[in-house]
């Protein structure tokens, strides 16, 4: 996407300052906000998961275990200098050939030094609710055995996450029904309810707590947490260390999803995403960088939870992606470069402009000046910052140009 701006990024960068100067904008402030962008790529990106339904295929050279993911991951890094730390499964990620219930949190002491060897770090922790026995729900399940042992579970991954993670648990769960009548949806509830209030008391009080929520899948005529308004709730009732992740894919077509970021910023709840993109149902494709994308940008800039220099202040930001067919390499680098794109658009807005639209209610006039920026091409900032930090402006291409590919292939048959 970048590299045709090779030898030109120089002069393009002078005319796009002198542009964004009139504005009262530092190209310099945006592109040291480019440069300090981090974000967390998943470890399931890099492996077999995501063969979908209609197929067993697994792109080539997919990582066979953790470590494998770690080193890609290492790479994306390399070719980035965006993504530092790798968000991990706990149930498909631990080393060794433990069973489920096994699992402890020691097993990853040695994947944090593995990581660190390779200038890595582990992100957020995810415990895992969907491999075994929870066909019919999981901290919902009305089975109390199943419970406890995800509650257990839970405790594992939040303690991975105190010792050898960043503090950070994102919680998925399967849990819904198919049909009307299959379950009472109040029971679920306050099944849920209760397992998650035994795990927020129980977690370490250095640990954040981050509910997902998801309008479909695996339940389709009900989940049990369906919607941000439901995380919301459950986050609030637990307390301060817990809050909600905004996955973008988990929503029904045309939600304003911009909204839900502005809405959990005024209300200062932890928060965070899980960036990827759909276009049918939760694809968890690469992001690119659309409109939806941009508008949520300018939310958490404007919010001042993103690059804000107090660092407690700003929301987690990971990317959940997994999309079967594609190069995944190429597809994450791929996001990356969205992403920042994204951003830097979002901060190139004339919001005092902006501002006296909306106060005037000049309607057309407050969307073309927010149009402005989303239409400017920002590509000269993103290769500026790259170049200085001594990456290549295109990941892509540099990958291609790096063997890496061939050499996964032909390592891991
Ligand atoms: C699934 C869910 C959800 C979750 C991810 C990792 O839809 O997005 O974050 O698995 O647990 O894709
Ligand atoms: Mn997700
Ligand atoms: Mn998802």
């Amino acid at each position: 996407m970048l590299n045709y701006l090779r030898d030109e990024v120089a002069e393009r960068y002078d005319i796009l300052g002198r542009d964004l100067a009139r504005k009262g904008i530092d190209i310099e402030e945006v592109k040291k906000k480019i440069s300090n962008f981090m974000v967390e790529v998943p470890s399931w990106v890099f492996g077999p998961f995501g063969g979908g339904r209609f197929s067993s295929y697994i792109p080539p050279g997919a990582a066979r275990n953790v470590f494998e993911k770690f080193d890609d991951a290492a790479l994306v890094h390399r070719l980035t200098g965006a993504t530092p730390k790798v968000s991990i499964h706990v149930g498909w990620d631990c080393p060794g050939n433990i069973p489920f219930e096994k699992i402890e949190a020691d097993h990853f002491r040695g994947l944090k030094d593995y990581a660190e060897n390779l200038g890595l770090g582990i992100g957020s922790v995810n415990p895992t609710y969907f491999l075994e026995g929870t066909h019919f729900g999981s901290l919902s399940a009305d089975d109390i055995n199943v419970r406890r042992k995800l509650i257990e579970h839970t405790l594992v991954a939040a303690e991975i996450a105190s010792k050898y993670g960043s503090g950070i648990l994102v919680l998925w769960l399967p849990d819904g029904s198919l049909y009307p009548g299959q379950v009472n949806f109040r029971l679920k509830e306050s099944n849920l309810r209760e397992s998650l209030r035994e795990i927020y008391d129980r977690t370490p009080s250095s640990v954040k707590i981050l509910i997902e929520y998801k309008l479909f899948e695996p339940g389709t005529y009900h989940t049990v947490i369906p919607d941000s308004f439901t995380a919301y709730d459950l986050a609030r009732n637990l307390g301060d260390r817990a809050g909600v992740i905004i996955d973008l894919g988990h929503h029904a077509f045309g939600v304003n999803v911009e909204h839900i970021a502005a809405r959990f910023i005024e209300s200062g709840i932890p928060a965070g995403i899980h960036f990827n993109s759909r276009y049918v149902a939760d694809d968890d494709q690469a992001v690119e960088p659309n409109m939806q994308i941009f508008l949520l940008f300018h939310e958490l800039a404007m919010g001042s939870v993103i690059g804000n220099q107090d660092s407690r202040k700003n929301w987690i930001y990971i990317i959940d992606q997994c999309s079967k067919l594609e190069n995944r390499i190429h597809a994450i680098l791929h996001t990356i470069d969205s992403l920042m794109i994204s951003y830097a658009k979002a901060l190139i807005v004339d919001e005092e402009k902006l501002r006296g639209y909306q106060i005037r209610n000049e309607i057309i006039l407050a969307n073309r000046t927010l149009l402005d920026a989303f239409l400017t091409d920002v590509r000269p900032i993103i290769c500026a910052a790259k170049l200085e930090k001594g990456l290549p402006p295109d990941p892509v291409s540099a990958y291609l140009e790096s063997g890496y590919q061939e050499k996964i292939e032909m390592e891991r048959l």
